[in-house]
């Protein structure tokens, strides 16, 4: 049996605005997914928007209790600053409520929250003045920050400030996959430095107001994998490490941004707007742990005909088609489960072998009711095998010395996922979308309490 260490921590990762449903609801404002759901609905897979996701916001405590019912010790979900401060100032004494029941709830069923700040839910009123592109952004997500700090610290002792904070950079500024569908390189770097100083001056609140207390970010990894041991090939896999994993990670773990990645952004003219003090916020603000969400590797070559200075990423490294790549096809993701074990040493040699979770690995899949049996069960069999497989390199790094201390999949209940709604499912449990967001549990679900039972599993 591959046994896991003491204490570890298994569970499922989802979000506010994925889950909860009344979106404009009970004093809640608008965040820029409501907003481009009322002028764009056509964008999003089958028109499923923001406003309905599986409702959690009126199941939280059946949900609660399926939490325990597959074994769960421990649950990620975000709070939606829209609902905690719809204008930015103001607490909205509803959600205060509702957060403190449903966090409450979670503990009482003997599961661990592990609670985060943003998850691509940028407010509208903010985004209006320009979002992450300003200044004041930092200032607004600290306040966010230190408030529910404030209102949940007695309850919640494990946070994070942001989910894949370069996912909004990237398709909210690079690839039109978020709002505002930017297409502005330069544009994409101030968000990301902005975004990097908002998680800094919402660590140093987090000192202030909870000193006993654990915080960190989560980050989503894609190591790159170079096509060949060239030189540049090789300088489009550092290219693609330093844009895309140590812009976040070695800020949070080791205080500064990487010398090579400042050097990068300069010789592409990209430098974005700074303010004196924030070398010293950085260098005194780092993190207790980290989370990767970890579901496809990056295979790079050197970019053909690149435009200098770059006017994408692709200029600086270029995609390679690895021909014996194993995918994933309703995501189009490659599956290579052995980056977990690179991963895991990755954190032991370069990251000072900081505590770090694996905080999002999963398989969505499209039209799973292919795979109802006649008793209504979901027979995800390939995903039982896809997070097996994973677990085998994670658990071979543990081994080898990783501190690794938690796994959670994505996700707890199928949930909402951006443009593309419903059409993938991942969850331990299925929704019913004709049935008022019913539930039934997944095969999975049951592999998975028999995981946390044991500690482990046999292969
Ligand atoms: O649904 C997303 C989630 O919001 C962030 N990580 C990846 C998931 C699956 O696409």
């Amino acid at each position: 049996m591959k046994k896991f260490p003491t204490n570890f921590l298994w569970g499922a990762a989802m979000s506010a605005p994925q889950t909860e449903g009344h979106s404009l609801l009970n004093g809640k404002s608008a965040s820029t997914w409501d907003h481009w759901f009322e002028t764009n609905p056509e964008k999003f897979n089958a028109n499923q928007g923001p406003a309905d996701t599986s409702n959690i916001y009126e199941l939280y405590k059946e949900d609660c209790q399926r939490m325990e019912d597959i074994g769960l010790n421990s649950i990620r979900t975000s709070i939606a600053w829209t609902r905690l401060l719809p204008d930015g100032k103001t607490l909205n004494p509803e959600a205060v409520a509702f957060y403190r029941d449903y966090f409450q709830e979670i503990r009482n069923h003997g599961v661990e929250p592990i609670i985060n700040l943003f998850h691509f839910d940028m407010p509208m009123w903010l985004m209006e003045k320009g979002g992450w592109e300003t200044r004041e952004s930092v200032d607004a997500f600290a306040f966010y920050a230190k408030t529910a700090f404030e209102q949940f610290g007695d309850l919640v002792s494990k946070w994070t400030t942001f989910n894949e904070p370069l996912v909004h950079v990237e398709c909210g500024y690079l690839f039109g996959y978020h709002y505002p569908a930017i297409v502005d390189f330069k544009k994409a770097v101030q968000v990301g430095y902005h975004t990097l100083m908002a998680h800094t001056c919402a660590v140093k609140a987090f000192r202030e107001v909870l000193p006993q207390g654990e915080i960190g970010i989560i980050l989503n990894i894609s190591p790159a994998y170079a096509r060949s041991e060239s030189d540049a090939d090789q300088q489009a896999k550092l290219a693609s490490d330093l844009l895309n994993t140590r812009s976040f990670l070695d800020p949070a773990v080791h205080g500064h941004l990487p010398e090579e990645l400042i050097a990068l952004i300069k010789e592409n003219e990209l430098t974005p707007e700074t303010q004196a003090e924030d070398t010293q916020l950085m260098a005194e603000n780092t993190v207790d742990f980290i989370g990767l969400n970890y579901y496809q590797p990056r295979r790079v070559q050197a970019p053909t005909n690149p435009a200098k200075p770059a006017k994408m990423p692709s200029d600086l490294y270029g995609a390679y088609d690895w021909p014996e790549k194993r995918i994933n096809p309703y995501r189009g993701w490659e599956i290579y489960p052995e980056a977990m074990y690179d991963v895991a040493i990755m954190m032991k040699n370069d990251y000072k072998n900081i505590p770090w979770f694996v905080s999002e690995n999963g398989m969505g899949v499209a039209d799973e009711e292919r795979f109802l049996d006649e008793n209504g069960m979901i027979q995800d069999d390939y995903r039982i095998e896809f997070m097996k497989e994973h677990l085998d390199y994670l658990h071979q790094g543990i081994q080898e010395g990783s501190n690794c201390f938690g796994y959670q999949t994505w996700t707890f209940v199928d949930c909402w996922s951006w443009l593309n709604g419903y059409r993938n499912r991942y969850g331990f449990y299925r929704v019913d979308l004709d049935n008022q967001f019913q539930r039934s549990v997944k095969k999975s679900g049951l592999w998975f309490k028999q995981v946390v039972q044991d500690n482990g599993y046999t292969n």
